[in-house]
């Protein structure tokens, strides 16, 4: 798709070239998932984490209307001053190419750009999921799962969210959940979720091996690799319930609806937990990161 409205950064591109491993990083979680100033210093901290491993890191967004696979610094701190920058999945791709907008993708949006460019691995913190008080609330990051091959390295689903129905989608859906060195769920702040995976993977070469059997398959699809938090920073499970029944009451006081709902629930936590949320969230993103660029250094070794 040559005509496509699309900038690979040099250095993703030349990388992509050879096969070198590279991964990508979803950029709604900077734009509005964390609070200025300290989420341009954590987006870079991200891509920093990954070229340590030897990888690199193509963080996706959407910049006057073109797909970005890579940022430039410039291009990131436009990005995590959030001015005008929208929330972009699936759906938003043909106004913000057709209006010349500037996006921050979510999981699914930055899925859909990985996979155009080849890369076949992506870090975040939590996917979305099934909503708990709207059960219709069904994030675009699950049906991306199920159409587009990209491992996607999480903290299992965000805990604001009802993790029993999104793993239930997931497995209607078809979309393998790895535990990463554990076989229950995380809970993204916690964890443990209490729910039971039925797979786990103890080293990359082990999600590599699930991810070439897929292609081999030729399913649609991707998987989704599930790391608990850092033991150091995680949230007690306690804690977390408590602040979450409270984030979501004052979701509902508000009447939030729609795109706002998960940026609305993480802030609030951050503030019902003194920051201890925060703290969580930074230290998965920063684990994460490294865990998925270590899946794409077997990867690449194996040539899938
Ligand atoms: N992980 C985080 N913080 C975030 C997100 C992930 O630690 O803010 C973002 C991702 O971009 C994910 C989005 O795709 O939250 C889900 O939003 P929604 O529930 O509206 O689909
Ligand atoms: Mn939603």
């Amino acid at each position: 798709m040559s005509d496509m409205p699309m900038d690979v950064l040099p250095e993703v591109a030349a990388a992509l070239e050879v096969g070198h491993p590279v991964v990508a990083l979803e950029s709604t979680v900077i734009a509005h998932g964390l609070s200025r100033p300290q989420n341009l210093e954590i987006a870079l901290r991200l891509q920093t984490l990954v070229r340590a491993q030897g990888v690199i890191p193509a963080t996706v967004a959407v910049l006057g209307g073109r797909v970005k696979i890579g940022l430039s610094e410039n291009e990131l701190s436009h990005l995590a001053e959030g001015a005008d920058v929208i929330k972009m999945s699936r759906r938003d791709f043909p106004t913000a190419i057709a209006r010349q907008l500037d996006g921050a993708t979510t999981v699914s949006g930055s899925m859909m750009a990985a996979d155009w460019a080849g890369i076949r691995v992506l870090a975040t913190g939590g996917i979305g999921g099934v909503h708990r008080g709207d059960q219709f609330d069904v994030s675009a990051d699950l049906p991306e799962l199920a159409r587009t091959p990209i491992v996607v390295v999480c903290s299992g689903a965000k805990a604001i969210l009802n993790l029993p129905a999104t793993l239930e989608w997931l497995e209607t859906h078809g979309v393998p959940v790895v535990g990463y060195g554990v076989d229950e769920l995380p809970a993204f702040y916690s964890r443990s979720s209490g729910l039971a995976l039925d797979l786990r993977a103890d080293n990359p070469v082990e999600v590599a091996e699930l991810l070439w059997a897929q292609r081999k398959l030729a399913l649609s699809g991707g998987l989704v690799v599930a790391v608990p938090p850092p033991e150091q920073d995680a949230l007690p499970g306690v804690e977390m319930k408590a602040a979450i029944e409270q984030a979501l009451a004052q979701a509902q006081v508000e009447a939030v609806r729609g795109k706002e709902t998960t940026p609305f629930l993480l802030r609030q936590m951050e503030t019902l937990t003194g920051g201890a949320s925060l703290r969580a969230n930074i230290a998965l993103l920063e684990n994460n990161a490294q865990v998925a660029a270590h899946i794409a250094v077997a990867i690449a070794a194996a040539g899938c």
